[in-house]
């Protein structure tokens, strides 16, 4: 089979207009349950079987797991992606003849764990540069504001600043000094369209990587949180490394200002391409000379930066649990 899933409905141009205006929308019931299960099945033999790079980015913060590249290595998702219907409505919101996914990534949050997601832009910490990209985010149990449903600033993917690549521990080596502080939006919330949905499993967020996004902790003691996000390029995009943007440690051929092209960024539509999918017939690991050229690299920026002062710590934003009184609506 060389084609992925027909969507059981296409976007409406609503949808795709609302996307465009406010780079962020929510879409219902859109993942039918044989779909949805290959996705929890996916996000849970990721969450127990974590890669190194997954356990060395999680291990601050107890309950708390995050790790990317999951289809590299668990056979049910790489399927997801193949054959899913993502890569449909991934198309229809880019506006691409070409769908290439990019990588998948885990986001999982249990009962009571105070690890907010700051605010930032996804592009920020991508190694491509192109206005045809899109990120879809679901949620494996349902998701209110309290267990860290995400939050968006509506529109904010059309503002012209790029803002610095601000993770949940503020990773020194993505900290790009030449671009803007994002401003501390949670300290006044009431400057800004804010957007968050109460979602189902089933239920999808799609964005565009410009928009503004982050999410409390999970302040509920009994709920879950277990998020599965895809990210997919289009037409236009081009690979754009620098030593401040997330490494790509998989095999692919892709030159800087080039296509992205190859097994680490596979061609979805409008068919496979059968050399790339035949290198995920396996399991692929890391290349490991690539992994420790971006440990060496994480260490000196984090060196560089403490030698530099305060700029970490300026970049630190408010994220008080929220509560039913306070809470930015
Ligand atoms: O799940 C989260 O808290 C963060 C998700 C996110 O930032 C993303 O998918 O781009």
């Amino acid at each position: 089979m060389s084609y992925p899933h027909a969507p059981a409905r296409a976007l409406t141009d609503e949808e795709i207009r609302r996307y465009r205006e406010d780079g962020v929308i929510m879409v219902p019931r859109a993942v039918d349950p044989n779909w949805l299960a290959m996705a929890e099945a996916g996000l849970e033999e990721a969450r127990i079987r974590m890669s190194l790079l997954g356990r060395f980015m999680s291990r601050k913060v107890e309950g708390y797991k995050m790790d990317i590249f999951l289809w590299k290595r668990i056979d049910v998702l790489r399927d997801l992606i193949y054959y899913g219907p993502f890569a449909h409505w991934a198309g229809q919101l880019m506006g691409s003849q070409e769908v290439r996914f990019f990588y998948d990534q885990m986001f999982v949050k249990e009962p009571g764990t105070d690890a907010p997601t700051p605010w930032h832009q996804d592009l920020s910490f991508w190694p491509i540069r192109g206005e045809q990209v899109c990120s879809f985010w679901m949620p494996m149990d349902p998701v209110t504001r309290e267990n860290s449903g995400l939050l968006y600033v509506k529109g904010s993917h059309k503002w012209p600043q790029r803002f610095k690549a601000v993770s949940p521990d503020y990773v020194a080596a993505l900290i790009d000094d030449e671009m803007d502080d994002i401003p501390d939006i949670n300290a006044d919330p009431s400057k800004y369209d804010l957007g968050d949905w109460d979602m189902q499993p089933g239920d999808i967020l799609m964005f565009h990587p410009l928009t503004l996004h982050g999410s409390f902790g999970n302040s509920s003691r009994t709920r879950r949180r277990r998020a599965l996000a895809l990210r997919w390029t289009g037409d236009d995009v081009v690979y754009a490394p620098t030593s401040k943007r997330m490494p790509i440690n998989y095999r692919h051929d892709s030159v800087p200002g080039g296509p992205l092209r190859g097994a680490a960024f596979p061609r979805i539509l409008p068919t496979h391409i059968e050399a790339e999918r035949l290198a995920r017939v396996r399991v692929e690991q890391p290349q490991p000379c690539k992994m420790f050229q971006s440990a060496v690299n994480n260490a000196v920026s984090a060196l560089k930066l403490s030698a530099s002062g305060d700029k970490v710590s300026r970049l630190k934003q408010t994220w008080t649990p929220p509560s039913k009184a306070d809470a930015p609506k």
